[in-house]
């Protein structure tokens, strides 16, 4: 049994957003297209408080897109994006709903990139809705490339799933150039396979 695992493809990561990525929103139609040769899709979405802690505004001096820290960890500082019950937060309306839809980042005090697990390692559920399906293979796609796929990449591998990095169905943030292709080279020499959507 395989997955469609189709992450943060919201409002504040597509073009005019508050964390935009550049080219988010092309990736729509193809996961559209997609979506069909799985029994099972999920979506996940990123669902912050307004004091969330990997927001620059809640740190004093902190400028957007810089390195600070969250508690003891190191955090990008990010413009404020995908607040809860904002239109940035709303799954693109062109995209085709999953069966399931999975909420991460809603505590303050820690981030969430991975739609597995907060950076406390709390579980969103994921994990646990996909073994009781039966699944042995994931495929994700969505944004960022560099984020929040990487990590719910990263997570998939962690939990002995079979993991397919969709790279033509995803889309980079790059605060710096390559992030994009770094970030599929470190996924691959973690065991990840990266497809293209044509060959699925
Ligand atoms: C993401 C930065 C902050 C993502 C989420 O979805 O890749 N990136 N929050
Ligand atoms: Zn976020």
């Amino acid at each position: 049994m395989k997955v469609l695992i189709i992450v943060d493809v919201q409002y504040d990561f597509c073009p005019g957003g508050a964390l935009a990525v550049n080219g988010g929103d092309e990736i729509i139609p193809g996961i559209n297209r997609l979506r069909p040769a799985f029994e099972l899709a999920v979506t996940t979405q990123d669902w912050h408080p307004a004091d969330h802690g990997s927001f620059a505004s809640n740190h004093p001096g902190a400028e957007p897109y810089s390195m600070g820290t969250l508690g003891s960890r190191p955090q990008v500082m990010w413009p404020d994006h995908c607040v809860q019950h904002t239109s940035g937060a709303k799954h693109h309306a062109d995209l085709v709903p999953g069966d399931a839809n999975f909420v991460k980042g809603a505590r303050p005090e820690a981030d969430s990139y991975s739609g597995f697990f907060d950076d406390d390692r709390k579980s969103t559920g994921l994990a646990e809705f996909l073994k009781k399906k039966g699944v042995t293979a994931v495929y994700i796609c969505g944004l960022a490339t560099d984020y929040c796929v990487k990590f719910t990449a990263l997570d998939a591998l962690k939990e002995g799933f079979e993991t397919h990095v969709i790279k033509d169905l995803s889309r980079a943030v790059n605060v710096n150039a390559g992030d994009g292709e770094t970030a599929l080279e470190e996924l691959t020499k973690a065991g990840a396979i990266i497809d293209v959507a044509a060959v699925i």
